[in-house]
């Protein structure tokens, strides 16, 4: 027999979502974190971003790995097994390209997937398995950012681990030197970590990466408020935004802000909550951190890795560093 069980409002108020909406709206200025933009919509738009014209992270990182794959896995493998992990799996397009190298010098490979978002790990081992043959897809699902942890590679086997597209540049400084330091202790002698970061660049390149002339990143930024407008129960009116990008030389990074466009009143029902926003007030959704050539090794030296060797493309807008844990 089904039992009528009242459910409080209040359930919706103790989810990962409701903490960090209350966190980041009661701060001042306003903040909220970018890992919210990665609903279902948000993590198609991302998609989207990675092939527009003026988003030249993602083609710029493939175009690297693709030229250098065989360098990286010969620096990597020496001779074992290999069997490749990756954080933030995503949809992992320019991973498949390096599986396809391991597989072609070793026949089969082990990937491990790791990403908090169980479907998006279950599309890519279905593509991966039916596009790449020889391939077994092992997908972990995990939060890496709060805990994290590997079974050590069977004996006679390397990990390589995979930190690319430069998810790296949305952590504040002291936090990436942190995960980084997670990372190596979760890996053994002999296992490596391959680094994607962005480079500081001219500013007119960048602020057009983070604003684009269709409007995507914008739909992007704003997914948030809807995402926040389904699962809080609250009233944002997109449309009562403006995406902002703003370069931050002082702190080297990209900024993302949602920008209120007239004095309005939001309510968000699952936190009980009315939200007062002044015309032009803010809210900061993300930062997305630009290095120096040769920064990408120091922060790997910091963390514990030697510093194996770094790949770039010809105008140096992105860099690819390996560490190896030594
Ligand atoms: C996925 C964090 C690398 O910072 O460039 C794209 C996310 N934000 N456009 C980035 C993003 C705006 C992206 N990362």
């Amino acid at each position: 027999m089904a039992l009528a069980i009242p459910v409080p409002t209040e359930l919706h108020a103790d989810t990962k979502v409701a903490r960090a909406v209350r966190a980041g709206l009661a701060s001042v200025p306003r903040r909220l974190p970018p890992w919210l933009f990665y609903d279902e919509a948000g993590s198609r738009l991302f998609d989207e971003i990675t092939e527009l014209p003026e988003y030249y992270l993602t083609r710029t990182e493939h175009s690297i790995l693709a030229r250098n794959a065989g360098e990286i896995l010969a620096l990597t493998a020496a001779g074992a097994r290999l069997r490749i992990a990756e954080l933030g799996a995503g949809s992992a397009a320019k991973t498949r390209l390096l599986l396809a190298a391991a597989i072609e010098r070793q026949g089969t490979l082990l990937y491990e997937p790791i990403d908090i978002s169980l479907t998006a790990l279950l599309v890519a081992r279905a593509r991966i398995e039916r596009e790449i043959p020889g391939a077994r897809v092992c997908p972990l699902v995990m939060d890496y950012t709060n805990g994290f942890a590997l079974d050590p590679a069977a004996p006679g086997e390397r990990r390589l681990l995979l930190y690319i597209g430069s998810s790296i540049g949305n952590f504040e400084p002291r936090e990436s030197a942190h995960l980084l330091h997670k990372l190596r202790a979760q890996l053994q002698s002999g296992d490596s970590l391959l680094l994607g970061v962005d480079l500081v660049k001219d500013e007119s390149v960048l602020l057009h990466a983070y604003d684009d002339a269709a409007g995507v990143t914008a739909a992007f930024n704003k997914n948030l408020l809807v995402r926040l407008n389904r699962e809080l129960s609250a009233d944002f009116d997109p449309a009562a935004f403006v995406h902002r990008a703003v370069w931050n030389p002082v702190h080297s990074r990209m900024e993302m802000h949602l920008e209120s466009r007239a004095a309005q009143q939001v309510r968000i029902g699952a936190l009980g909550w009315k939200v007062e926003f002044d015309a032009g007030e803010t809210i900061h959704t993300e930062n997305s951190y630009k290095f120096q050539p040769g920064q990408a090794e120091e922060m790997l030296k910091e963390a514990g890795f030697v510093p194996a060797a770094t790949w770039t493309d010809p105008r140096g807008w992105f860099a690819v560093c390996l560490g190896q844990a030594g």
